[in-house]
């Protein structure tokens, strides 16, 4: 994967978000279909400044015939904070669930690590294929793990919020996201559209779940005091967490 190595900020982020990343980019080649994705020329690559050190984001996004936007962004605040971010926004016309995964650490330490297939439908249960699939991975044993916060109610019974405790628990992370990532591909390249009915109601459990995500106040933090609350507010409803449009709007 010496192609998707290269850029700047990845060469400098903490080695297990570099790897992340390489695995994220690899298995979405390996499996998907993948085109351009029209990103805002100037939100490509930002520049700011978080508390006299340098805020650099870095975007890659594309799309496929099952997904709207794939968004991989890594963000690098000086040496204080290196940061990897990625989403799979289905097509609200195929019956998928949401794959997202951050992964934040600063000094050489990773201090969340949160990997998740969250469901996009009603009733917030995934389809038998992922349940089943899912469950026949190997129960994972972390040191340390996380609570969610107050809005994770979007997040399955799969996911994984953690603080990495050593080398292994790091490669059992990307190693679990890997997993993810294969179940996810193959069983999106193989979905076949929904109804009408169906597809409203993935509309409304997209939007809810970006709606959640827009409250993550420790993302709007540091997003605000590098570059302001209008451009943290913008920047967050419409590159991290924008709403799939209501069919007619
Ligand atoms: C936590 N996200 C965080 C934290 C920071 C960021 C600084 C706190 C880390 C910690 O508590 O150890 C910051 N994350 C960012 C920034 C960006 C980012 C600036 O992505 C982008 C530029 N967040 C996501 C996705 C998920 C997610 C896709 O973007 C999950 C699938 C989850 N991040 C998430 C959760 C927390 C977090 C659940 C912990 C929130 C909390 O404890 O309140």
């Amino acid at each position: 994967m010496s192609t998707t190595s290269s850029t700047s900020v990845r060469s400098q982020q903490h080695p297990l978000i570099r790897q992340l990343a390489d695995c994220i980019e690899g298995t979405w080649h390996r499996h998907l279909d993948l085109s351009p994705y029209p990103m805002p020329s100037e939100l490509g690559y930002v520049e700011g400044r978080l508390e006299g050190e340098k805020l650099t984001i870095e975007n890659r996004c594309y799309q496929t015939p099952q997904f709207r936007k794939l968004h991989l962004e890594l963000a690098k605040v000086g040496s204080m904070l290196d940061i990897l971010h990625c989403v799979m926004f289905p097509r609200t016309e195929y019956a998928l669930p949401m794959f997202g995964c951050d992964l934040v650490g600063g000094r050489g330490q990773i201090s969340a690590a949160i990997a998740d297939l969250s469901p996009l439908s009603r009733d917030r249960i995934l389809s038998d294929e992922y349940t089943v699939a899912l469950h026949a991975l190997p129960t994972l044993d972390f040191s340390s793990p996380r609570e969610l916060p107050e809005w994770g109610d979007i997040f399955s019974e799969f996911c994984i919020f953690v603080r990495p405790g050593s080398p292994a628990e790091e490669a059992m992370f990307l190693e679990r996201v890997q997993a993810f990532l294969e179940i996810h591909c193959t069983n999106a390249i193989a979905s076949q559209p929904v109804s009408a009915q169906q597809q409203a109601e993935n509309i409304a459990s997209q939007r809810y779940y970006c709606t959640k995500q827009q409250q993550n106040d420790k993302t709007r933090r540091v997003l605000e005091k590098a570059f302001g609350s209008d451009w943290a507010e913008n920047y967050m409803t419409t590159v991290l967490f924008d709403l799939p449009e209501i069919s007619g709007e």
